[in-house]
């Protein structure tokens, strides 16, 4: 395969195993876990792939974005889902601040509504403005919102952190936000 194979067949399992397993006609569990050998067999239908592809993807994937378990029987993505599935996150103690990466056209709503997880399950938060940008600039010209976390935590917020180490929170009301 390709690089560029790889990189569309990343795509391609980030889709199944965050917001539809139905395209390959699997099921994930309530943990979001999809059985390792039905992905395969899946995937392969588009991009020939087996368990040295998947197990090469999995570890060069430049976000981290998916786990095996224990057995490689199993695998899951860390976080990003649409689909209610809940990857056991633990509840953690934010830092004083967090950032937000999005897009110019998104700023009067959100600046009207605060952010919401939209399609997804969580607010995705960073802890440097740097990844802000990056996740912004998917939306157009970037627009970054510092998040005072550790006020929203002290107001009883609470806030996970994925394995891969994104910062995810239920939403962000308009107060605890300021666009830098
Ligand atoms: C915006 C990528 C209007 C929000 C990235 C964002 C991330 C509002 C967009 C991960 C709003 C949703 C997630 C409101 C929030 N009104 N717009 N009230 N509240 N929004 O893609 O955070 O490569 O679902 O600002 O790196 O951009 O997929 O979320 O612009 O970690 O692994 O609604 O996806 O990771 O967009 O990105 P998304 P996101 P992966």
């Amino acid at each position: 395969m390709t690089n560029k194979d790889l990189e569309s067949a990343s795509k391609y399992i980030s889709l199944i195993l965050r917001h539809k397993p139905e395209t390959i006609g699997i099921t994930l569990d309530e943990h979001g876990w999809a059985n390792v050998d039905e992905l395969i067999k899946g995937v392969s239908k588009k991009y020939p792939i087996n368990i040295e592809i998947l197990e090469n993807i999995v570890a060069a994937d430049n976000k981290k974005r998916y786990s095996f378990n224990d057995d490689k029987t199993l695998i899951r993505a860390n976080q990003g889902h649409s689909i209610p599935v809940d990857v056991e996150l633990a509840i953690v103690n934010p830092p004083e601040v967090l950032y937000h990466g999005t897009g110019e056209k998104f700023v009067e709503s959100i600046d009207a509504q605060g952010l919401i997880p939209k399609s997804r399950l969580y607010v995705h938060l960073s802890a440097d403005t740097d990844t802000a940008v990056k996740v912004g600039s998917r939306h157009g010209n970037p627009v970054v919102y510092k998040i005072f976390s550790g006020k929203m935590f002290h107001d009883g917020h609470v806030f996970y952190k994925s394995v891969n180490g994104v910062w995810l929170t239920k939403e962000v009301p308009v107060e605890y936000l300021q666009k830098i």
